[in-house]
Parts: C-alpha cells; sequence; structure tokens
C-alpha cells in the first residue's frame, strides 16, 4: 500500500429495528454518535458517522429501523445507495425471519456488495448453533461476509472494521480526517436528549416527541450554555414527560448532561423545557 494512496467510501447500516445498528455504528467510530435503546425505532433519521484511520476514510450511514408495515423500507438509506460503496446487513442473532428476506431481496437490486453482521452473539447461549446457521443465510446470497458480532462487548468489531477498509475504493477523502459526523452539535445534544425520553418514558409515548435548542452560547467562564424545549403533542403527554414530582424530567435532565458534557468534552448548564405543540 502506496503511502499517498488513500480509500474512502460510503458504508450503509440496515435491518430490522432493534438489531443494533446504531450501536454497531458507534462501536466502528468509537465514538457516541447515534442513539440506541432497547425499544423499536430509536433511530429517525439516517446517522452519519465518519472514521478515518490508516489511509481510509469509512462514512457510515446509520439508518432507522425496517419495521415489519416496511412503511420506511423505501425510504432513508435507499435514497443514498447511489453513492454507496458497502451494505451492512444487520440481523438480531440468529433469527432470520420473513422481513429478512423482503430486505435482502431489496437491498439485492442494489448490486452493491453486502457485509452479513450476525449481531449480539454474546446472547447466544449455544454457540454450535452458529455454523449450521451461517451455511443455511450463506445459501440465500453471495455475501461479501458473514462475520458474527457483539456491539456490546466489541467482539470481532475489529473484523468488520478491516474487512470495510479492504473492501473501499481509491479515492480521495471526502471530509476532514479528524470530522467524526455531518450532523451539527446542536442537533447531536437534540439526539441525547430524546434518548434519555425513548429510555425512561413507556411505549405509550410515541417517538414523535421532537426536541429543539433554542439558545446556545458560552458564557463568559466559557461554559457551554444550552437551552432545550422538548415539544410534546398535548397537557396529558407533559405530564407524562414530567413524571410524578417531577421525577422523570429531572432524571431525563441528569442523563443527558452527563451525557452531552461527554460528548463536548465542556462544562454546560442545561435548561431543559417542555412546550405544548399541536402535532
Ligand atoms: N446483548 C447485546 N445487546 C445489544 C448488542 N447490540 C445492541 N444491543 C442492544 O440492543 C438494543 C438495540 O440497539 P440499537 O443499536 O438501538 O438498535 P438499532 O438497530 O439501531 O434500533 P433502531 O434504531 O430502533 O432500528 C439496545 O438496547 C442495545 O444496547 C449486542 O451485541 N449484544
Ligand atoms: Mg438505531
Amino acid at each position: 500500500m502506496k503511502k499517498d494512496i488513500t480509500y474512502c467510501g460510503y458504508i450503509g447500516i440496515v435491518g430490522r429495528t432493534n438489531v443494533g445498528k446504531s450501536s454497531i455504528l458507534n462501536q466502528l467510530i468509537g465514538r457516541k454518535i447515534s442513539i440506541t435503546s432497547h425499544k423499536s425505532g430509536t433511530t429517525q433519521k439516517n446517522i452519519v458517522g465518519i472514521h478515518t484511520i490508516k489511509q481510509h476514510q469509512c462514512i457510515y450511514i446509520d439508518t432507522p429501523g425496517i419495521e415489519i408495515d416496511r412503511k420506511n423500507l423505501e425510504k432513508n438509506l435507499f435514497q443514498n445507495k447511489y453513492c454507496m460503496q458497502l451494505i451492512i446487513f444487520v440481523i438480531n442473532k440468529t433469527k432470520w425471519l420473513q422481513l429478512e428476506d423482503i430486505i435482502l431481496q431489496k437491498i439485492k437490486k442494489f448490486f452493491i456488495p453486502i457485509i452479513l453482521i450476525i449481531n449480539k452473539i454474546d446472547h447466544i447461549k449455544n454457540k454450535t448453533q452458529l455454523l449450521p446457521f451461517i451455511n443455511l443465510i450463506h445459501k440465500k446470497h453471495q455475501f461479501l461476509s458473514i462475520i458474527p458480532i457483539s456491539a456490546k462487548t466489541g467482539k470481532n468489531i475489529n473484523i468488520l472494521s478491516n474487512t470495510i477498509s479492504n473492501n473501499l475504493p481509491k479515492s480521495k477523502y471526502i471530509f476532514l480526517q479528524n470530522n467524526i459526523t455531518i450532523h451539527s452539535k446542536e442537533f447531536i445534544i437534540c439526539e441525547i436528549i430524546r434518548e434519555k425520553l425513548i429510555r425512561l418514558l413507556n411505549q405509550e409515548i410515541p417517538y414523535l416527541i421532537k426536541v429543539q435548542i433554542e439558545r446556545y452560547w458560552i458564557n463568559s467562564c466559557g461554559i457551554h450554555c444550552i437551552y432545550a424545549i422538548i415539544l410534546s403533542q398535548n397537557i396529558r403527554q407533559k405530564k407524562i414527560i414530567i413524571g410524578k414530582n417531577g421525577n422523570k424530567i429531572k432524571k431525563c435532565y441528569l442523563l443527558a448532561k452527563h451525557d452531552i458534557q461527554k460528548y463536548l468534552n465542556k462544562k454546560i448548564i442545561l435548561t431543559l423545557n417542555i412546550k405544548t405543540v399541536k402535532a
């Protein structure tokens, strides 16, 4: 490998909801860019994460999980198909359901190499299941590679990362070497707050809760001051977000503050407000 040659490309991460796509993106770039939760439908928009190492720039597109009703099957990832060089198709353990067949049929038509990821292997008690399963799915498509991993423990993430790097085309870098995402810090902060709400609230709160940053400034002591608004759709929702004696919103505040400080690597003053707006 010549020193001045660089490799660069877009990699789409696709699969049903909750299989661990966002967790994989975070592991691959070594930073938390994409929010995660055990509830379905956490990622709502494509999230772009960039990782540049040893002459390779990987630009990952984490997509909203595909749901049974397939409403979002054509959107998101598929808008970006023309610029992608690789697809990472993620499945949950050894579960290959009808939806996986449907997704595979769709992505096959892009004629882009597909790496199949069997995620959450830390949850597979009987590891002897893996080999026969791999043999089975091997017949479904000529995958570039089939890699069992755990985004939780990091197991085999290095194998995945090397496989991706080795299959990128020669190209100049598209982004600066120290870029890790294309999203603004305001967007990531809203996502962090949204993650806390999703994790703390029950299913009864729709995922339609939106978060906005109304003001962001740095005060004379260099502290980042963030004034964020949680938009609820009605009074009932607002009460649920506040919780008994304000316990839900307090928890959300503390968890979000912690993660935002970690993300910015700066001290922050966070103000959270809830506003009711008509949907
Ligand atoms: N045990 C285990 N849990 C995992 C692993 N990877 C992800 N998870 C968990 O699985 C849940 C879903 O992970 P996400 O990364 O949010 O999944 P996703 O596919 O991005 O989900 P959507 O955005 O809703 O489509 C979270 O609770 C993660 O912590 C893994 O390798 N092992
Ligand atoms: Mg996700």
